[in-house]
């Protein structure tokens, strides 16, 4: 390779290294929505937040190992008359750059532990209780009829059509009729997985109205990719008006 090349790839790679990172960072937070799209649920935040701390940290180091790979890779070029010195490491540096990131992944861990069991653990009181169930390739989703329990006469069912009421705790209840699937809505920051056998059980409140999709995010058959889900964010109203007209449909 000429020399030139060399220079211009060197050039590139470092423009893409040292530019790339914090510019993709800044798009991320300057809400241009390059790394996560808008968090419409209550602890969208929390997870956000997590994420860019990561993304910090790696980043930081990613450019620093980066700047260094290329400072070595100028400093000790091939030269005539250089001979390669050999050597074994460095015990001492090894347990260091070993101990830094096992103390940064155990500071994450206690740091968010309030954020994991808000998400994960006992969920709050619910408004609302629905039933969703995975299946090759579509989500059916189950309303509590007038009794308010589910799997009873009166439930109301749809196919890839779930709406929810905005400002209210939606205890959902995550089941899978066939294969493993994941229930991705990217907005909610929730993600989980669909098991056959195994009723998941998540909880959501959503904070925006608006239009959204459900993601299968489990790779689970040649249809997999055509199972999508929409979900509708709207007022208490209009989510009432619409729980109505599913259920005349129904009995008609
Ligand atoms: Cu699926």
């Amino acid at each position: 390779m000429s020399l030139r090349l060399r220079l211009s790839n060197a050039a590139a790679a470092l423009a893409a290294w040292v530019l790339g990172a914090p510019a993709a960072w800044a798009l991320g937070q300057g809400g241009m929505k390059v790394w996560l799209p808008e968090g419409v649920s209550t602890f969208a935040p929390a997870i956000d937040r997590l994420f860019y701390i990561v993304l910090w940290i790696t980043g930081i180091v990613f450019v620093a190992v980066q700047a260094t790979l290329l400072v070595f890779l100028v400093r000790y070029r091939r030269r005539p008359g250089r001979r390669a010195a050999y050597t074994h490491g460095n015990v001492f540096v090894e347990i260091v750059w070993t101990a830094i990131p096992a103390a940064i992944l155990v500071w994450l861990a206690f740091f968010n532990q309030g954020a994991w069991a808000k998400v994960r653990g006992t969920p709050p009181p619910h408004d609302l209780e629905v039933e969703i169930t995975g299946e090759q390739f579509a989500w059916n989703i189950r309303y509590t009829g007038a009794d308010g329990m589910l799997n009873t006469p009166d439930d109301i069912t749809t196919i890839n059509q779930l709406h929810l009421p905005v400002h209210q705790t939606v205890l959902i209840h995550l089941k899978s009729k066939d294969v493993i699937h994941s229930f991705f809505v990217p907005q909610f920051r929730v993600k989980q997985d669909a098991v056959p056998g195994l009723t998941g059980r998540l909880w959501v409140n959503a904070v925006k109205e608006g239009q959204l999709e459900i993601a299968c995010a489990e790779l689970c058959g040649l249809g997999h990719y055509r199972m999508r889900g929409f979900l509708t964010v709207e007022s208490s109203e209009a989510f009432a008006a619409w729980l109505a007209t599913q259920l005349a449909e129904q009995n008609t």
